[in-house]
């Protein structure tokens, strides 16, 4: 459908697959589970093996960590706060470095991934972009590593579409990327209306939905 304007193919070497979150605690049983999440793995390795670039990111976040609700006395998984830095979404204990539920899932096979970008790793800051943390000030150092390897466009897929893969394609669009959101080929948390404003935010800031039959080799 799209893939006429694009005028790029996902073998482009300016062209990435980033891969958000494709982790054991975003998966059905996890701690922070997205439904049918662990369904996107088959469609993720095929997408993979389009790319020559490709980017996968964990969640991966210190025991305490600041978007955890057992980290605020009296508070529950799901209710928002106040941080210093703005309103935060605590979430249940989710991705602690080095447990099984911070895991890639073992299916995930995109061997030819060049880098495995583990973010959210500040106890004092969430970062659910995989470009820019919570505070909106500290770089993960995604954008200079793609720019200064050629890349001006990037696809996104995975979990969630409502938080990490939303926030991580916004910021992509806002470093200067071109941006595409795979739909089919992510799955929402949608917490009070979240993929609404999700696709919204997206549709306002110039990230293009596509499907993964848009993509061909
Ligand atoms: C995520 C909530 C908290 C995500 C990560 O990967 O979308 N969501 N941490
Ligand atoms: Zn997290």
């Amino acid at each position: 459908m799209m893939t006429h304007f694009l005028n790029l193919f996902p073998s482009d070497p300016r062209c990435a697959l980033l891969v958000i979150d494709m982790q054991y605690d975003f998966m059905p049983g996890g701690a922070l589970a997205v439904a049918e999440g662990d369904a996107l793995v088959p469609l993720i390795n095929r997408l993979g093996a389009l790319f020559r670039n490709v980017v996968i990111t964990q969640d991966w976040h210190p025991a305490g960590h600041i978007s955890f609700a057992a980290s605020h006395a009296g508070r529950a998984p799901f209710d928002s706060i106040t941080l210093p830095y703005g309103p935060q979404t605590l979430w249940p204990e989710h991705c602690v470095q080095g447990t099984h539920g911070a895991a890639l899932h073992a299916d995930l096979a995109i061997d030819h991934a060049q880098l495995v970008l583990r973010k959210g790793c500040n106890a004092g800051i969430d970062s659910y972009s995989a470009f820019v943390e919570a505070d909106r000030i500290t770089q993960t150092g995604l954008a200079g590593y793609l720019k200064e390897r050629g890349i001006d466009s990037v696809f996104v897929v995975g979990l969630a579409l409502d938080f990490c893969v939303a926030w991580s394609a916004l910021d992509a669009r806002a470093a200067g990327f071109n941006t595409w959101i795979v739909a089919d080929a992510c799955k929402a948390i949608d917490l009070n209306g979240s993929l609404d404003k999700a696709w919204k935010d997206l549709q306002a800031a110039g990230v293009v939905r596509i499907e993964s039959t848009d993509l061909s080799a």
